[in-house]
């Protein structure tokens, strides 16, 4: 059963009626701007990988928990559910251990067919022949396969297959939609191993381009020359829809973990990743500045002060060389659009793994906050906004069995706007637990000044 405990806003598109809570519901706000309004018992199904859309087309956007072995990263279980935790579907076997993840899984949920439903789509791993795998630790690429990788189109209602098609077989890692054969929707994908290689595929599941270089964790992608065709860039380089490199620099053993892609009001197109420092480039390649980092893991845009149109925050996870530990912190920063350092916080000692996300907290037309999560072992998710003041802290729920082993698991967060009042809620998701909070502040509606009453007459 789902803990269903509160519904603070109107769902306009419900259609059924949900049975009456069972129990009163418990208090469970820590601070009065925020509401808990979901904490759902993930059981056995719990995941770190959460992907959103409407799964079974009703208009209330749905949750999808994907399970693997953590070392393989072989995708064993999807479950998709509502947003009250009510079980859609379930496809392959949940286990209470496969919830862990380490890196991006490739899992999307798309209107693949365009008949106006949402499918879901994963890939499936070819067989790594070779070299034997422990088991255990993580296994990244193969000196050999045994065929190909397949990519799989679910049914978004039923979780039922629709239909398949082959992938190169290293292509396992994570993919994009995108629109490489300017078709005007983003139906063309692309899709890549760990590091090493990138594939362009068209929607008909053709290869139409491959890139070999340092690829990094996922790639942005924008049409920065205006083509109506998207560009992939992976921070050491710019690859066009036909798969050519427009600028590429020597990456040596590093790749990028963070990547952005952002027209900025000027109109001009930039282009941001970190590595072990910031960058900043445009589209031709040339450096508009750099900001030395010891490891920029994250880096995102957004409106989160009025005094300039767009800044960016970023976290560097190593200010302190060479520490990993349950002492060693990050620090958060925040720049201006020509890498002015507007402010820096420390975060807190055990936060060294600290990742960020934009969060649109106050409304599509307000500033933005900046959601910090991994945090520490057990540690609140905390909102920021863009004065570098914490204004929310949004602790992790778990259904009323679960041991303190179980609290201590570690945690996701993202943010979405799932009940359509152009404020992101905030999702908190990990193996032992998932729950959704919401801004309970006033949404800021400018007054209808001159109202008046005429029934008519
Ligand atoms: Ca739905
Ligand atoms: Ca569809
Ligand atoms: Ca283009
Ligand atoms: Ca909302």
């Amino acid at each position: 059963m789902s803990h269903w405990l509160l519904v603070v806003l109107a769902m306009g598109t419900a259609a059924t009626a949900d049975p009456p809570p069972t129990e009163p519901a418990a208090d469970l706000t820590p601070t009065s701007s925020v509401r808990l309004i979901a904490n759902i018992d993930v059981k056995d199904f719990g995941a770190e990988t959460l992907r959103i859309g409407d799964l079974n087309a009703d208009g209330e956007p749905d949750l999808l928990l994907v399970q693997c072995v953590y070392g393989s990263r072989q995708i064993t279980c999807l479950t998709a559910l509502s947003l009250r935790g009510d079980v859609l579907w379930q496809s392959g076997q949940p286990s209470a251990d496969n919830g862990r993840i380490y890196s991006d899984l490739p899992v999307q949920i798309y209107d693949w067919d365009a008949d106006g439903h949402n499918d879901v789509l994963y890939v499936r791993q070819a067989k790594y022949v070779s070299p034997a795998w422990d088991g255990k630790s993580p296994r990244e690429r193969a000196d050999e396969y045994e065929g190909p990788a397949v990519m799989v189109v679910l049914d978004g209602e039923t979780g039922r297959e629709k239909s398949h098609f082959d992938l190169p077989a290293p292509a396992d890692d994570s993919f994009l939609f995108a629109d490489l054969t300017g078709q005007g929707r983003r139906q063309d994908l692309v899709v890549k191993d760990r590091y090493w290689n990138m594939w362009g595929i068209s929607h008909e599941g053709q290869e139409l381009w491959r890139y070999t270089g340092s690829t990094g964790h996922y790639p942005a992608i924008g049409d920065v020359d205006d083509d109506g065709r998207d560009e992939v860039f992976v921070g050491f380089a710019l690859v066009d829809d036909e798969g050519k490199v427009l600028f590429q620099k020597d990456a040596a053993d590093a790749h990028q973990d963070a990547c952005w892609i952002l027209r900025a009001p000027d109109g001009k197109w930039r282009l941001l990743f970190g590595n072990s420092g910031l960058h900043c480039l445009m589209p031709d390649g040339t450096e508009l500045w750099s900001r030395e980092l010891r490891e920029a893991q994250h880096v995102v845009a957004g409106r989160f002060r009025l005094d300039s149109a767009l800044q960016l925050a970023a976290v560097d996870r190593r200010p302190v060389p060479g520490r990993r530990n349950a002492s060693a912190w990050s620090m958060l920063y925040l720049y201006d659009l020509e890498g002015r350092e507007i402010w820096r916080r420390q975060q807190e000692p055990g936060s060294w793994a600290s990742a960020i996300v934009p969060v649109h907290w106050s409304g599509s037309s307000e500033l933005d906050s900046i959601l910090v999560y991994d945090r520490g072992t057990g540690r609140p998710v905390v909102l920021y906004n863009g004065q570098g003041e914490i204004t929310d802290t949004l602790a992790m729920q778990y259904a009323p069995y679960r041991t303190e082993t179980d609290r201590q698991a570690h945690f996701c967060a993202i943010a979405a706007d799932v009940w359509g009042d152009c404020r992101d809620e905030i999702l908190i998701f990990g193996p032992r637990g998932l729950c959704i909070y919401a801004n309970t502040r006033s949404l800021l509606v400018p007054t209808l000044y001159n109202e008046t009453l005429y029934p008519g007459m």
